[in-house]
């Protein structure tokens, strides 16, 4: 027999993971992966006032036993404080921040980039970039041994993707800072890198029009000749959050079946 073993353990950290919204976020495929690896999960939701989000995130989220579920709006100051204050009163430290969050109006996401409103712009900066920094801020203290962050981008942040307009200038902002965190909070041995995924079928993509005709291309395009699964995003989120990446920070990981290498 031989004693196989795997560094890519995630037993007895402590992991919270942001943006579940249904079976196909990528956060669910990320939260499921964690929890194979051993994690004990706190989960989040965007709450809304009928409590429609907390009982179909509840319901999905249960198999994996999260011991924390907490309402976390990010544009909510008192809940982000709460979620926080919450952690360190049930867990005492966190080892593990998931930031699967990200909003544009929808009419930001076609036409002319030059009329993106002011409104819009600082609202997309606000939720999908800021967020980062903010979540980040307040688990610092908590991360009392170290530990990993871990948030989505998209190719639109390095080059014009057709439609993607001002979310592709958030995610150009949400992985500089993946930079400038990984810089600041690296002396405390917390890590801070980024999945660059390629486009799958979610809530936020099938609102967008033309996103079937996108993953068909890049069906055609990639080395891979296909599209990547939440749980392959989820699979590299859990290698980036565990030991075995132990020297990777302040990085962008494609996770995208290659696509992003090709020139034509
Ligand atoms: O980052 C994303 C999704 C971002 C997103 C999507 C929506 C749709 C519904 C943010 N906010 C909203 N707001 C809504 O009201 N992706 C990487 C998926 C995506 O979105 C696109 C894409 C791809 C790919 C938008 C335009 C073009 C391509």
């Amino acid at each position: 027999m031989t004693l196989i073993i795997c560094m890519l353990n995630l037993a007895g950290k402590n992991a919270l993971v942001t943006g579940i919204a249904n079976n196909r976020s990528i956060a669910w495929g990320i939260a499921q992966q964690l929890h194979k690896a051993g994690a004990n999960l706190g989960i989040t939701y965007l709450p809304d006032d009928k409590g429609k989000m907390e009982k179909k995130v509840a319901e999905l989220v249960e198999p994996l036993n999260p011991s924390l579920f907490l309402p976390c709006n990010v544009e909510n100051d008192e809940q982000i404080q709460s979620t926080f204050a919450t952690i360190r009163e049930k867990w005492g430290k966190l080892d593990i921040l998931v930031h699967c969050l990200a909003f544009a109006n929808k009419d930001d996401l076609s036409g002319d980039f030059s009329q993106t409103s002011r409104s819009g712009f600082s609202k997309a900066l606000e939720v999908s970039t800021y967020s980062l920094v903010q979540l980040s801020g307040a688990a610092k203290p908590l991360m009392t041994e170290g530990g990993s962050i871990v948030t989505l981008s998209y190719l639109g942040a390095a080059r014009a993707v057709p439609n993607y307009n001002v979310m592709g200038v958030a995610k150009a902002g949400l992985e500089a800072s993946v930079r400038y965190l990984a810089a600041e909070l690296g002396p405390q041995n917390i890590r801070v890198n980024g999945i660059s995924a390629g486009p799958i079928r979610t809530l936020a993509s099938s609102a967008v029009g033309g996103i079937l005709d996108m993953i068909h291309h890049v069906e055609e395009i990639a080395p891979l000749r296909r599209t990547v699964t939440q749980l392959e995003v989820g699979s590299t989120a859990a290698f980036l959050c565990s030991d075995l990446s132990s020297g990777i920070t302040g990085q962008i990981l494609y996770v995208d079946a290659g696509y992003e290498i090709m020139g034509m």
